[in-house]
């Protein structure tokens, strides 16, 4: 760890932890909520590693005050957490009702984070589709009518929170949105042509298809804020994509390639489009006609969509040549070196290991390659069997400490030595929460929760962050 305790971040520099609403607030049928797609499909036998659903989740529509406690004895600035487009507008079309009791629940946790000086950070679409839009038209498989849904859904909540909400996301993770739900088939709705997971769906397709449809989406709810809306209320709309790290697995000429084509798909599949207006190469030439084409007029809604770089990173991944993957660009991944040593400390989930360089990089990458300013807006590590250990020693996370300290470290060299534009920081996440197809065996928190009693109990990386971030941003 080499920086000095001297070297800081800028003064208005935001920090905090993030949340999503099917993976924290439980209640899914109470005031109105139209059913999401991932209420049946988390009931599915085999779905989940450990068979559960989530129907309680961490129970935060019920205990969101105790919640914004914990937020404000970590000290944080802001919380980034998601709205349920089923509780908003429960059946989800564009000629569908507003449910007001979604509204006010919303409604009144904006007002009381404004109340405790936390800025909220609000994404539209956090995987929880209305599952009555994927029983009409197979939702993000049906460009027409999922754009035109998702756009009044968004200016929906633009008019009723945008007086408070001064930062929105438009969509979280398009990758897994549609690599995980429409090619593998591990996410909700679980289409995939691969007969182990699912019988329906045609995954050298679908997942292109759908990636394309979020693009659209997103362009044209950021094309309505600022038309209709920013001018009046000075916010910012951006969208969140996930990517981690690809550090060629030696320096072959091959396996440095297979670096950037797995970036080409994991990030530039999005990314490209946005911030430079055309899909990447090595995309078009992976799948030719089955990737879809934007119009001219289409393009031009989508290039500049984005006021900055939303980042979710988690890992690096030592990739190699090879394979028939093309959800990552034909690339294989490995935490191996050569020389046989792992790349870092391992999770409890297989994607991820502790690796806080590739974050640096990361970071350099992205901004070079964009040029917008970056929101880290999600980071964090899950301590390996901290599932089946006792409270006590799930508290001590010493190995997701060793994380956080990797990264803010991370985060300081790239603020001040190589001089990239980071504005924020979230870490994933507040709370322990339904870690989608992992259930709740998967814990990501900074809190630990006591699924019996649904007890919060910080851990020390939350007490870590909260210092760190309290030590490194100058009070204004
Ligand atoms: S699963 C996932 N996550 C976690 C989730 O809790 C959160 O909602 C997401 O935004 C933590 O952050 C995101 N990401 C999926 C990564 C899957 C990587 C699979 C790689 C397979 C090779």
């Amino acid at each position: 760890m080499s920086a000095t305790t001297t070297t800081k971040l800028p003064k208005d520099f935001i920090w905090g932890f993030a949340t999503a609403s099917f993976q924290i607030e439980g209640a899914t049928d109470v005031d109105g909520r139209g059913k999401s797609i991932w209420d049946d499909f988390s009931k599915i036998p085999g779905k989940t590693l450990d068979g559960r659903d989530g129907d309680v989740a961490t129970d935060s529509y019920n205990r969101w005050r105790e919640d914004l406690d914990l937020l404000t004895q970590y000290g944080v600035k802001s919380y980034r957490f998601s709205l349920s487009w089923s509780r908003i507008i429960p059946l989800g079309g564009r000629n569908d009702p507003v449910n007001e009791a979604g509204i006010k629940f919303y409604s009144d946790l904006i007002d009381a984070l404004l109340e405790r000086g936390i800025t909220p950070f609000v994404t539209l679409y956090h995987w929880d589709l209305p599952q009555a839009l994927h029983d009409r038209y197979l939702g993000w498989l049906n460009k027409e009518e999922i754009v035109q849904d998702y756009v009044r859904y968004a200016r929906v909540c633009f008019e009723r929170f945008g007086d408070r909400v001064k930062h929105w996301l438009t969509m979280n993770e398009p990758w897994c949105i549609s690599i995980l739900g429409y090619g593998r088939g591990v996410f909700a709705p679980g289409r995939s042509s691969d007969r182990l997971r699912s019988t329906e769906g045609d995954s050298s397709r679908e997942p292109w298809i759908a990636g394309h449809s979020v693009i659209l989406a997103h362009a044209y709810a950021a094309k309505a804020y600022r038309e209709e809306f920013k001018e009046k209320q000075g916010g910012q709309i951006g969208i969140t994509l996930n990517g981690d790290w690809a550090m060629p697995y030696d320096d072959s000429p091959a396996n440095i390639e297979a670096a950037q084509h797995a970036l080409d798909v994991a990030i530039g599949w999005f990314a490209d489009p946005i911030y430079l207006g055309s899909y990447p190469a090595f995309m078009k030439q992976m799948l030719g006609d089955r990737l879809p084409e934007f119009t001219p007029e289409e393009l031009a809604v989508v290039k500049g969509s984005s006021e900055f770089y939303g980042m979710n990173t988690y890992t690096t991944n030592l990739c190699k040549a090879g394979g028939d993957d093309e959800f990552q660009g034909h690339v294989e991944y490995t935490f191996t070196r050569p020389d046989g040593t792992q790349l870092g400390e391992q999770a409890h989930c297989a994607w991820l290991q502790d690796y806080a360089p590739g974050f640096r990089d990361l970071l350099n990458y992205l901004y070079k390659r964009y040029r917008k300013p970056i929101y880290v807006t999600e980071n964090g590590f899950a301590v390996k069997d901290e599932n089946t250990m006792p409270l006590e020693q799930a508290l001590k996370d010493d190995a997701r400490v060793h994380y956080y300290a990797g990264v803010t470290d991370a985060l300081l060299n790239a603020v001040n030595e190589d001089g990239v534009d980071v504005r924020a920081y979230f870490g994933w996440s507040l709370l322990d929460n339904f870690e989608w197809a992992d259930g709740y065996v998967t814990r990501f928190g900074v809190t630990y929760v006591d699924y019996d009693t649904q007890k919060r109990y910080p851990k020390d990386s939350g007490k870590f962050l909260s210092k760190w971030f309290k030590e490194h941003i100058p009070e204004s």
